[in-house]
């Protein structure tokens, strides 16, 4: 699987890169043990993946409700009141309700995972989040028979984030997953990054990683997940349903109205640094292609 890391080698100088060479080392035993299934092979292959380093990964961001700058979220953010956070569940679920950011953190198993983030702007990075399976989350509320989708939704506050003020999207930010998708085991709730809490920018304190779908799926501080048998509104659909669809699975071969999606800037210094290839589905090709069989993916878009 060598050309899962062709080019991505990003910088090697961090002090968080050597900790989380030590860490995989300790760890590689266990990952030699046979893990079968698919997080089981992308846990394999984040062997091969060197993260961006924390200050790339927390001081260059999009989380429009601080604002449009890659900037601003760093800056921003830490106006958002994270604790105490209550997410609501609700909709096409058995046991509907509050749920408390404390008593997820309590009931959820962490463990790392390193993936890919590539954004629909065409640069991408590699991050170490610490999270849980979505699947988790959404059997511990009970998914009903008949639910088919997963609507999530950001957290409004006028008062604590100042993006919000303008009318850049129609707020709250939305976003929407298939049940597959969201109950596939790549998908991910992050609370943390390089085994610290997540940071305001990143979407503190809970928020979405779906590593195959182009980055603005995984939405950002969720306040709200709903089971449904529609498929949810999005919220760059919304806004530009031409450019933006519901699928935005990571495709090289279907090109953005304004720009090619074939290659992607790398974010963060370094000499490998550049730009690289794009992968199908973000590299989890072999994870997840099975999910969209027989799915003409340019009409998906
Ligand atoms: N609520 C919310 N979630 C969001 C966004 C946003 O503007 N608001 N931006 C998205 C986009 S475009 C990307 S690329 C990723 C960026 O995540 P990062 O800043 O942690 O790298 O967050 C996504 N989630
Ligand atoms: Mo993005």
């Amino acid at each position: 699987m060598a050309y899962r890391w062709k080019n991505t080698l990003t910088r090697a100088d961090a002090t968080p890169y050597e900790e989380y060479v030590n860490r995989r080392q300790l760890m590689g035993g266990a990952i030699g043990l046979g893990l079968v299934g698919a997080a089981g092979m992308a846990r394999a292959e984040d062997e091969a993946l060197v993260p961006n380093s924390w200050d790339d990964i927390t001081q260059y961001n999009n989380f429009y409700e601080f604002g449009t700058g890659k900037g601003d979220p760093a800056k921003n953010a830490h106006m958002l009141t994270t604790e105490p956070w209550t997410v609501v569940i609700d909709g096409m679920v058995d046991a509907p309700g509050d749920y408390s950011m404390a008593q997820i953190m309590e009931t959820m198993t962490i463990e790392e995972r390193i993936y890919r983030l590539r954004c629909v702007e065409a640069w991408s990075m590699v991050v170490p989040w610490n999270g849980f399976e979505l699947a988790d989350l959404l059997n511990l509320a009970g998914v009903q028979g008949g639910a088919k989708y997963v609507a999530f939704e950001t957290a409004l506050r006028k008062d604590e984030m100042p993006g919000t003020r303008y009318p850049v999207i129609d707020w709250p930010y939305v976003e929407g997953l298939r049940l597959d998708e969201a109950m596939h085991p790549l998908t991910i709730m992050a609370t943390g990054i390089y085994g610290k809490p997540i940071p305001n920018q990143n979407g503190a304190p809970m928020r979405l990683v779906v590593p195959w779908k182009y980055g603005f799926k995984s939405i950002k501080s969720i306040v709200r997940i709903t089971l449904t048998d529609q498929e949810p509104p999005t919220a760059w659909n919304k806004a530009l349903g031409h450019e933006y669809g519901f699928y935005s699975n990571v495709n090289p071969n279907v090109d953005h109205p304004r720009w090619s999606q074939a290659t992607e800037r790398v974010v963060g210094g370094g000499l490998f640094a550049g730009r690289q290839d794009t992968l199908m589905f973000n590299g989890y090709e072999d994870e997840v292609a099975s999910l969209y069989e027989g799915m003409d993916l340019r009409e998906n878009f």
